[in-house]
């Protein structure tokens, strides 16, 4: 009880926020009432008519194949460096992109090229880093993936490298450091691609990122989890709204002197009576999957991952990490001065110390000095640790599931490794990446023998993989892989018996959550040359070596003209190496 009270209290100060917005958050202003209706950067270069996409729709084109070719470049430049910030009022260590957390908003229409310079300044010391762009499909351009050991050498520090690559999908996404369990330590920022959209609304929030959060810093958590007989669950402290909640420091551990601040501060969104919104939910997360919603609201869901679907409507929206989910909300609740309270709660599937997140939703005249007094929705089945009914998400554009070349399985277990380390194996191996030889790169000089420990599979000219994921353990996984929307033929407990959820339009994204002991099929198709990351989107279990890499049309692999620069980033690596210790605790990814 006492507990509970302190937690009441500190969320009621937590209105007016205690710490200023630059010590919770560095230089990101998301989640303050500054944050104007998107689209925000677009509108200082406004595009033809504002539609770029031109006869292009969201349930009409095939966006794999005939997406618009805007001729136009969208450049950013990223610093990463390390800082120190209290996004929920307990202070830490964090890495940072351009001095905020989350990092700065990336916002394009569909069909642009982004251009994203990575100048790798982590010092004190030093460490190497590379960005992924989650969903996108590099076609042509695997090398700008982000992956290292896959796809590229890590930056050494001092060192930039350059990511271009097509917005062929458009939605919502994100980005985050895909090396080591880095994006835990505060790498990750959202994006922005404008598309067509059947379904009209008013108001476009823009990102509402949802992460558990962590009081230790990532390597310290990756070293812990890795020793010998090390426990493979991690429990957070916390779960954040953009960044942002509130912490009781009373719960702080006794010998702890690091400075912590009851009442930080929470995210403020402002609605306007009668209006429709469009919020573009993120879990953004290391680890937990996310309950969302809103009190007194009902959601809407138009898109999940890059898929715009046939719109239906939720109270409470589920998000395993990696996975996003647009939303429509309209106003109509309440009267222009009305409050409610925004929900998100982390399962009892994963280790939460403080599972619940919230923030305030104000309509256009409500005080936002003062808190919301709304009452929550009634909590639906709260054991269960998957995704929503799979027959519930039908892709607007409409794609029926081709007959698979091959059927591969692949399951999910634990080991003990010599050194007594508990880890996780997919497919047999527990992944262990060599961040001085890319496996594209080995592919691309011809090489298509791979260390085991790599775990790539080869597919060769396969027209349609079909992958069957046998989850043995009692955890749920978000199972996410790069470079592609994958059909998700079916999941459920058990063992598949063979059925296919809608094989004449099944739901297609990037990242699906398979239970606890139970089954996820998915399949893609083998018209993306490349070698593509397909691993467990939490950061935890990828260190634990929960990864492997699909080999997709080696003789596309030979034939590609990878530029310089990444030849160059691994000449930067090795140098760097070769004076500096890197001390690779974990799988590297
Ligand atoms: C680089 O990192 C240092 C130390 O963290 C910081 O003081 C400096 O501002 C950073 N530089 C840039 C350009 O972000
Ligand atoms: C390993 O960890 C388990 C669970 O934490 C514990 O019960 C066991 O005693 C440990 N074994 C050794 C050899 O430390
Ligand atoms: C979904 O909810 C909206 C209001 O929030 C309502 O207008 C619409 O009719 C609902 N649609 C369905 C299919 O229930
Ligand atoms: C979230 O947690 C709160 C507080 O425990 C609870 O009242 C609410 O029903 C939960 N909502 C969901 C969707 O899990
Ligand atoms: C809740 O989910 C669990 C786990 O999937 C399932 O066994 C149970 O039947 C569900 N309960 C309800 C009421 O749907
Ligand atoms: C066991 O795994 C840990 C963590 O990946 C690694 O550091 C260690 O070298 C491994 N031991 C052996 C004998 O492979
Ligand atoms: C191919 O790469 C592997 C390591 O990944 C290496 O052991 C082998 O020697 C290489 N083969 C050739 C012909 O270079
Ligand atoms: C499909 O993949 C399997 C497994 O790697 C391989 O043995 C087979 O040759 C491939 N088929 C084609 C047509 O490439
Ligand atoms: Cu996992």
């Amino acid at each position: 009880m006492g507990m509970i009270r302190g937690l009441v209290s500190s969320l009621v100060s937590g209105i007016v926020g205690k710490l200023s917005q630059q010590s919770t958050n560095g230089s990101s202003v998301l989640g303050t009432l500054l944050v104007q209706f998107l689209p925000f950067f677009l509108t200082n270069n406004p595009m033809p008519n504002g539609y770029p996409w031109g006869q292009c729709t969201d349930y009409g084109t095939n966006p794999y194949r005939d997406y618009p070719r805007t001729g136009v470049i969208r450049s950013y430049d990223f610093t990463v460096s390390r800082g120190v910030i209290a996004p929920d009022g307990y202070q830490r260590e964090v890495l940072l992109v351009n001095g905020a957390f989350p990092g700065p908003l990336i916002e394009v229409n569909w069909g642009d090229k982004i251009i994203v310079n990575v100048h790798n300044n982590i010092t004190g010391p030093e460490d190497g880093t590379a960005i992924h762009w989650h969903g996108f499909l590099q076609q042509g351009t695997p090398w700008e993936d982000g992956a290292p050991g896959v796809t590229q050498c890590p930056v050494a520090p001092g060192k930039s490298f350059t990511y271009e690559f097509v917005a062929s999908l458009f939605g919502t996404t994100w980005y985050h450091a895909h090396y080591s369990a880095q994006y835990a330590g505060g790498i990750v920022g959202p994006m922005v691609i404008h598309g067509p959209t059947k379904t009209k609304y008013d108001h476009d929030i823009g990102p509402i990122m949802l992460s558990d959060w962590y009081h230790k810093e990532y390597s310290d958590i990756v070293e812990e989890m890795l020793q010998p007989n090390g426990s493979l669950q991690v429990f957070s402290d916390n779960n954040l709204i953009n960044g942002k909640m509130t912490f009781d420091c009373s719960t702080v551990a006794p010998g702890d002197k690091t400075p912590c601040t009851d009442g930080a501060g929470i995210s403020k969104f402002k609605f306007y009576t009668g209006k429709t919104h469009r919020l573009r939910l993120i879990n953004s997360g290391a680890n937990g999957i996310q309950r969302f919603s809103i009190d007194g609201h009902t959601l809407t869901v138009i898109a999940e991952d890059f898929t715009p679907v046939n719109p239906y409507n939720t109270t409470v929206v589920i998000l395993g990490v990696g996975q996003r989910t647009d939303v429509l909300v309209t106003a109509n609740a309440g009267t222009a001065t009305s409050a409610f309270w925004m929900r998100s709660n982390l399962t009892v599937c994963g280790g939460a110390r403080q599972p619940n997140a919230l923030a305030a939703v104000y309509y256009e005249s409500a005080d936002t000095t003062k808190s919301p007094t709304s009452k929550p929705w009634p909590l639906h089945n709260a054991s269960l640790c998957a995704n929503t009914d799979l027959s519930l998400s039908e892709p607007l554009y409409p794609m029926a599931l081709p007959e698979p070349s091959i059927t591969h399985t692949m399951s999910i277990g634990t080991i003990k490794n010599a050194s007594d380390v508990n880890l996780w194996t997919f497919d047999g191996v527990s992944m262990r990446t060599n961040y001085n030889a890319p496996a594209l790169l080995q592919a691309n000089a011809g090489n298509f023998s791979f260390p085991g420990v790599w775990n790539v599979r080869n597919f060769y000219t396969n027209s349609s993989i079909r992958i069957v994921v046998q989850n043995d353990s009692p955890a749920p996984h978000p199972m996410h892989l790069h470079g592609h929307n994958v059909y998700v033929v079916h999941e459920g407990p058990g063992v598949w018996d063979g059925s296919i959820t809608r094989p004449s339009n099944p739901m297609r994204r990037d990242v699906e959550l398979v239970r606890p002991n139970g089954h996820l099929v998915i399949q893609f198709d083998g018209n993306n040359p490349g070698v593509w990351a397909f691993h467990c989107h939490i950061a935890w279990h990828a260190s634990g070596g929960f990864f492997a890499s699909f080999v997709v049309d080696p003789a596309k692999i030979e034939a590609f003209h990878i530029p310089m620069s990444v030849a160059q980033t691994c000449r930067d690596w090795s140098a760097w190496t070769s004076h500096s210790v890197v001390d690779q605790i974990d799988s590297g990814t």
